[in-house]
């Protein structure tokens, strides 16, 4: 009676002792700066009348989407003219595809505090 007892909770501890191991090397290359959404591509947050984060790196093809989280409206504009999207409000979004390397600065046409800018790279 008692050796079986203790076999059992022998058997018991080794159970316990074994699991737990690691999951395995955790996955991601991960970018710089920004959250990478599901699709690939950097979110910027509108928020506090500020952009966030207010420099973001993303590759040829990679879509930056802007969220205004914010009660009142806002917009980018890219000083070189490579975007301008329309004032938007509240839970609304905007997209833009860079197509070629370099840095785009962008502004709130309604709060010029609202800077930011865009790396890309090859
Ligand atoms: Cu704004």
């Amino acid at each position: 009676m008692m050796k079986r007892a203790l076999s059992i909770l022998l058997a018991a501890g080794l159970l316990a002792g074994c699991g737990g191991g690691d999951d395995g090397p955790a996955a991601g290359e991960g970018t710089a700066n920004g959250a990478e959404s599901e699709g690939g591509g950097v979110q910027v947050a509108m928020e506090g009348i500020a952009y966030a984060p207010t420099d973001v790196e993303v590759r040829v093809g990679q879509p930056v989407t802007w969220t205004n989280n914010d009660e009142v409206m806002h917009d980018v504009i890219a000083s070189g003219g490579e975007f301008e999207s329309e004032l938007f409000g509240e839970g609304e979004t905007y997209s833009f595809t860079p197509t070629e390397p370099g840095t785009i600065d962008y502004v709130c046409s309604i709060h010029p505090n609202m800077m930011a800018s865009i790396t890309v790279v090859e």
